[in-house]
């Protein structure tokens, strides 16, 4: 298909018109952009000593009229519904407050509950049914990553010229080089591979003993920054010297994956200043962290400003989970927690802030989800979606900049074939339908159905009022209903997820039974292997890095076929075991 021709799915043509539109009326927007911007006199932002001020007579947003757009996507690590000032936190983040305000705050929100399976998401356009990860996290010790013949979001950016930059935490696998994300789209990458690790040392132990560096520049350990700078202010520095260095008149995609505010709960001293009124030490300490990279963001934004991209930029804020309570976290009043299909733990914050939006200052609660992104910024980059790509994600930049219908009716938020923990989950329990036993979750419209175990089920009041541990966190709690292994919410109504309606709407819950079961059937096998013991960073220097040589792999598949012709007809039994330990797991690795 030519570029610019419109062979594409109805609902992205329909989005790339859109996109030429709003970058066609630049030249008026540039204007009110000048107007509109006067960030100096706000004042944002507790401390704010790293801010770089944008000088008088400096210019704002030099970005050509009808360029494609600078796209910089900040994804928050772990932060809860509940985590940012207009959503009544106790939590000061005068910054997203003053971005979301002035952009569109995004009400309806979606992402995955937990690391890895939203950064799939985001950077694949697709759910995990789809690549392979719909099982938990890729954890540092498994030979697992995102399938590489996934394509993702910044190898189609540069195939339109953009200049991709990843600054932060990655956690979509590195046990190949091939997996890295210098070998997946980004032209650089300065960050952290796995989940979590120490602000400061950037150190991370998997287990006991299994412990190692996790900082890399590029394709390499970062070893010279292995001098305890806390890591929310580090990659702000690395922003700024990106964007300080690289021509505001090329496009540039600038992934900003900040490790704040995952657990370990550590921050600076000065961000404790306004918060040492809160009791629970963990709630204190991870205001600490939100104050810090609130005023990060502030930072970011002025240096967009200080050297010419804000103008023609586009940012977009998300958290990629729920808050977790247990570490400081809040997704009051929403139910559940991090790791659960609860709204606790999929229900996100989320705003996009842009001079080119149309409805600035507007509130969206049209549905939208993670994987949207994909095809949204592609499409406003100019750049084509191959037809042979099937995405999950539509393109919602009418929803969002213009306040139109949303193209998304539903949701998959997951199936998980091998999370079988529901005892008394059962085929007759999902009127032969369904295996409830089988954790999923799926929203079509107002409705959501859930089935198996969700995980945690509680409401967790904020815990802001005392230190006095997790009963006092129970005041909420309703009682566990047993066996249960079907639940009904209409969401719209009742967002707090309330009220079953799984009893009173059993035609509903056919339908949507019907629903997962046609998703079902497009699923590719769950990708989930054993650990390797290869991956223990004292075999690798002391970093956690790739262990899985290309020709080790050959070599040993080599050797294993010449064993197994060997022995073909004498040890069959020996050879299914064999096999059964691939890198495509089966669903006997439940527990693992
Ligand atoms: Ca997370």
């Amino acid at each position: 298909m030519a570029r610019g021709g419109c062979s594409w799915p109805h609902r992205l043509c329909k989005g790339k018109m859109v996109a030429v539109g709003v970058l066609a009326g630049l030249s008026v927007l540039s204007l009110l952009t000048y107007g509109y911007l006067s960030w100096d006199s706000l004042g944002l932002g507790p401390g704010g000593t790293e801010a770089t001020r944008t000088g008088p007579g400096e210019e704002l947003g030099a970005g050509a009229p009808g360029s494609q757009p600078h796209i910089v996507f900040i994804l928050a690590d772990d932060q809860g519904f509940r985590d940012v000032g207009y959503h009544g936190s106790e939590i000061r983040t005068p910054t997203l407050d003053k971005l979301a305000a002035e952009g569109v705050k995004l009400e309806n929100y979606y992402v995955q509950p937990m690391c890895t399976p939203s950064r799939s998401q985001f950077i694949t356009g697709k759910y995990q049914i789809h690549t392979g990860l719909q099982h938990s996290i890729i954890r540092p010790t498994q030979p697992n990553c995102l399938p590489l013949d996934n394509v993702t979001l910044p190898q189609k950016l540069k195939e339109v010229g953009y200049s991709t930059h990843m600054v932060g935490k990655w956690h979509l696998g590195f046990y190949r080089r091939e997996c890295m994300p210098t070998q997946r789209g980004f032209d650089t990458f300065f960050g952290s591979l796995l989940g979590s690790g120490d602000y400061y040392t950037h150190f991370k132990c998997d287990s006991p003993g299994i412990c190692g560096y996790d900082l890399y520049e590029n394709d390499n350990a970062a070893w010279d920054h292995d001098n305890g700078i806390y890591s929310t202010q580090m990659y702000t520095q690395k922003v700024q010297q990106i964007l300080a260095s690289h021509n505001p008149r090329k496009p540039i995609f600038l992934y900003i994956a900040y490790q704040a505010v995952h657990s370990p709960l550590q921050a600076p001293g000065k961000y404790f200043e306004h918060y040492r009124s809160i009791n629970n030490i963990n709630r204190r300490r991870y205001a600490a962290m939100l104050a810090c990279l609130d005023e990060a963001i502030n930072n970011v934004t002025l240096a967009l400003k200080k050297y010419g991209y804000y103008g023609n930029s586009i940012i977009i804020y998300s958290s990629d989970n729920g808050g977790q309570p247990m570490a400081g976290g809040s997704n009051w009043p929403l139910r559940g927690s991090k790791g659960t299909y609860w709204e606790g733990g999929i229900r996100a914050v989320g705003f996009v802030h842009s001079p080119l939006l149309k409805n600035k200052g507007s509130v969206c609660k049209e549905l939208v989800h993670i994987t949207d992104w994909f095809p949204t910024l592609i499409t406003l980059a100019e750049g084509q979606i191959d037809e042979d790509i099937q995405l999950d994600g539509y393109d919602i930049w009418e929803t969002i900049s213009e306040g139109r219908r949303s193209p998304r009716v539903d949701i998959l938020h997951n199936i998980d074939p091998i999370y079988t923990k529901a005892k008394n989950g059962s085929w007759e329990a999902g009127y032969g339908i369904w295996n409830t036993a089988i954790q999923s979750a799926i929203r079509v419209n107002h409705w959501k159905l859930l089935t198996g175990n969700p995980g945690y089920s509680d409401w967790v009041p904020p815990q802001a009022f005392s230190n006095a541990g997790p009963n006092r966190w129970h005041n909420e709690r309703v009682s566990w209903s047993a066996g249960k292994t079907v639940w009904l919410f209409n969401i719209t109504a009742d967002p707090y997820e309330r009220v079953d309606l799984s009893a009173r709407y059993p035609d509903v819950v056919k339908q949507l039974l019907r629903r997962l079961s046609q998703f079902n059937k497009t699923a590719v096998p769950v990708r989930y292997p054993p650990k390797d013991p290869r991956s223990n960073p004292k075999l690798n220097g002391g970093v956690w890095g790739p262990w899985f040589k290309e020709d080790e792999k050959k070599k040993k598949s080599d050797k294993s076929k010449g064993a197994n012709k060997q022995k073909k007809n004498k040890n069959k039994k020996k050879a299914n075991r064999k096999k059964g330990q691939s890198l495509h797991c089966r669903s006997r690795l439940a527990g693992g």
